[in-house]
């Protein structure tokens, strides 16, 4: 062999090497050329842009990027409709060609899209119309996405437009980089290094979340103590810089407010909200805002929550608190997203309390207030009914609240899939308004008639180089987008698109992984709280299991607590013999949930403390089908790693190898799950395991004292020692 051919066989392996290797970053916007590219070639011969506006170049931008790597070949831009097959991109403003079609675009409203396949002069178009240069650019993402995940092309008759106002990313991002409840490395915003130098990382971040529709984002942690500082000058010339970046991709930034800043940035002695000086910061701070940031979004507020300061340490209730910072906004249009998740001054079941505190004030929030309440009435368990606070505010704009982040799913290391969970909390029926009354339905405003509304995912993303930690948490965070701008979407059809435009459209691939993420929610449901149980994870870290905890210095936020279980039986009575938290939910829904027959099996546990000797509808004891649940999840788990193992060849090295690690991680840890959870039941009911379901490996002692501790000091993690042992 000569040394050239050696030297061009070297390269080639080399070239090979680096197209298969993949670390995730390019998250599902990858435009790997299309082996299908033949067929969409004479679609997009070329693309005229005429819109001139920043958001009109990154919309054309990122059609030729998208196209160039998709069909694999430079993009043509013209200024003219020359050929056939030419894609026509803008507003009927900037196209008189667009402007004489006569699209719909009256249901396009101000952020959606108009897809049509259309012949001028005998030259067959496609056009990407919006009324507004940000519709034009979201209808260019789903254009792409139609090549990605190689859906027709031709024949186009698509109108889009989003169904909620506000879809927002939380971040729970402190100023000093670490993330609460974040799995994913540091905060991407580097405020050490704004406004001077602007990562280019901010664009691609603008990117993924455009191309889903969102169009906020909440840049700081409402928890904790130092984020008043994210309102001083200094930070607010960053929180302008990252503005800057976001504003061409339609995505407005919002900070977190501390209701105490008057005092630590302002020099106040109160934060009193009936306090005239304490009103006056805020129109104050709210002017100098809008000064550097004239299209800033709102504030995001956690009060009188977590030992977070709030309108209740002056006397004064959660409406008072927001009208005052409303007040402040409204002028420049701002809005004031109040979280729901609040802990009430009486002793109360936990679950009734942010129903309890915000129902008296139903109608008293200002038109730029909305209630913002987690989907489930505790804390982003792995399965909980809806909040009541859904139809329970009719005159309320009521917000919802996911959790991207999988602070109890097993972090980035369990392989769960979150928009099932989001489907059927959106799909519960709450009855406000009779039949049809969907929680989907309040938070897109329909049912009550609310024109501001909004739902929000606090974010999963930090400095992992794949964005997530895993990559199928970037699966959670595409699910989180899409769903927000179509709540009615289904969470298989989003699964199956972002598999296709994640990894291949072979399927061979697609269906397998698609039928594991299906069912991976249900599954860890099954390994750590099935039929209904929650939050039996340790109470600092929230990762293991920890059934038998009981810190007595927080008495209602710990695993006993949830579970109640004692020789007698387990679950929590939430009938009107028990906390009567059934009686803020909607008649029909009281009704069912007071009976445990009629209780959804899935919710039995939540709603009811039965004995282990209950007769379930298919015969077996409450005990056996619990103990089969675990058992199942285990089970599960092991077929999901199997599964993955035999799909190697679809997928490179690099994400093939970190799935299949997590993987093996999970299921040691649902074998931990589900034996510690076993042996503390079984030490409680003393009832002998069903037949098929092996005796956990270890005695209880064992698992109290693993005590499940992370490598110390791992970011974003608890690292002070575990307070519940
Ligand atoms: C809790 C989380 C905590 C958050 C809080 C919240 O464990 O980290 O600050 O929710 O949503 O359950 O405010």
């Amino acid at each position: 062999m000569t040394r050239g051919v050696l030297f061009a066989g070297l390269c080639a392996a080399v070239l090979s090497g680096m197209a298969r290797a993949e670390d995730g970053y390019d998250l599902w916007l990858r435009y790997r050329p299309l082996e299908t590219a033949a067929r969409y070639r004479p679609l997009a011969t070329s693309v005229v842009a005429p819109g001139q506006t920043p958001t009109a170049a990154v919309a054309r931008e990122e059609l030729v990027r998208g196209l160039s790597g998709l069909l694999g070949r430079p993009e043509k831009l013209e200024a003219g409709l020359r050929r056939s097959g030419t894609i026509l991109i803008g507003t009927p403003a900037q196209s008189a060609v667009i402007a004489a079609l006569d699209l719909p675009l009256d249901r396009a409203g101000d952020e959606g899209f108009v897809l049509r396949s259309v012949a001028v002069k005998g030259r067959a178009l496609t056009v990407i119309a919006g009324n507004t240069d940000v519709g034009v650019l979201h209808g260019t993402f789903a254009y792409l996405r139609l090549l990605q995940t190689r859906a027709r092309a031709d024949h186009l008759d698509v109108v889009s437009a989003p169904k909620i106002k506000l879809r927002m990313l939380d971040h729970w991002d402190n100023v000093d980089r670490t993330i609460e409840r974040g799995y994913a490395g540091f905060s991407i915003f580097n405020w050490w290094e704004l406004p001077g130098h602007v990562s280019p990382q901010f664009k691609d971040y603008a990117r993924a979340n455009a191309s889903l529709g969102l169009n906020g984002t909440v840049l700081t942690n409402p928890s904790g103590t130092a984020f008043a500082v994210a309102l001083t000058g200094p930070w607010l010339k960053k929180t302008a810089a990252l503005a800057a970046v976001m504003r061409p991709y339609g995505i407005k930034v919002y900070l977190s407010a501390r209701f105490s800043a008057p005092m630590e940035i302002g020099g106040l002695k109160t934060a009193d909200p009936l306090d005239p000086a304490v009103r006056q910061w805020w129109k104050d701070k709210a002017d100098e805002i809008y000064r550097i940031i004239p299209d800033f979004g709102g504030f995001l507020v956690k009060a009188n929550s977590e030992g977070q300061p709030g309108p209740q340490d002056y006397g004064r209730s959660h409406a008072d608190g927001a009208n005052m910072m409303a007040d402040a906004l409204a002028p420049h249009g701002g809005v004031v997203l109040w979280r729901a998740f609040v802990y009430s001054a009486k002793p109360e079941d936990r679950v009734r309390q942010a129903y309890s505190e915000f129902k008296p004030y139903d109608g008293q929030f200002r038109n730029n207030v909305i209630v913002q309440s987690k989907n489930g009435p505790l804390d982003f368990q792995p399965r909980e009914p809806f909040s009541p606070v859904f139809g329970g505010l009719p005159q309320t704009n009521t917000g919802m609240e996911f959790q991207i982040t999988k602070e109890y799913l097993g972090f980035e290391i369990h392989l769960v899939y979150l928009g099932t969970q989001w489907q059927e909390v959106l799909r519960s029926e709450t009855f406000a308004k009779g039949p049809g009354s969907s929680v989907a339905r309040v938070v897109d405003g329909s049912l009550f008639d609310r024109k501001l509304t909004s739902i929000a995912g606090a974010s999963n993303i930090g400095t992992a180089r794949n964005w997530c930690g895993s990559i199928f948490d970037q699966a959670n965070w595409y699910a989180f987008g899409r769903l927000a701008w179509d709540p009615d979407l289904d969470a298989k059809g989003i699964a199956e698109e972002w598999v296709k435009m994640t990894f291949t459209t072979d399927p061979a691939f697609t269906s397998p992984v698609v039928a594991m993420m299906m069912s991976s929610r249900e599954t860890a449901v099954d390994y750590m709280v099935p039929l209904g149980l929650a939050h039996q994870m340790a109470t600092s870290h929230h990762y293991g299991p920890a059934p038998w905890v009981n810190d007595a210095g927080r008495p209602d936020w710990n695993p006993v607590y949830y579970n109640r279980a004692d020789a007698g039986g387990i679950g929590v009575d939430r009938t009107a013999t028990g906390s009567n938290a059934v009686e803020q939910y909607a008649a029909p829904l009281a009704k069912q949930f007071s009976d445990p027959a009629k209780t959804p099996e899935s919710l039995l546990l939540w709603f009811h403390h039965l004995p282990w000797g209950y007769r379930m509808a298919n015969g077996d004891t409450l005990w056996d089908a619990l103990v089969t649940h675990y058992d199942r999840g285990v089970k599960e788990v092991a077929a999901m790693q199997a599964g993955w193992a035999a799909l190697k060849p679809y997928v490179d090295d690099e994400r093939f190898t970190l799935t299949s690690d997590f993987l093996a991680m999970q299921k040691e840890n649902a074998v931990l799950w589900r034996d510690a959870s076993i042996a503390y039941y079984q030490s409680l009911s003393g009832l002998p395991l069903p037949k098929n379901v092996a005796a956990p490996a270890e005695p209880l002692s064992y698992y109290k004292a693993l005590r499940l501790p992370f490598a110390p000091g791992s970011p974003g993690r608890t690292a002070a020692p575990f307070r519940e042992e």
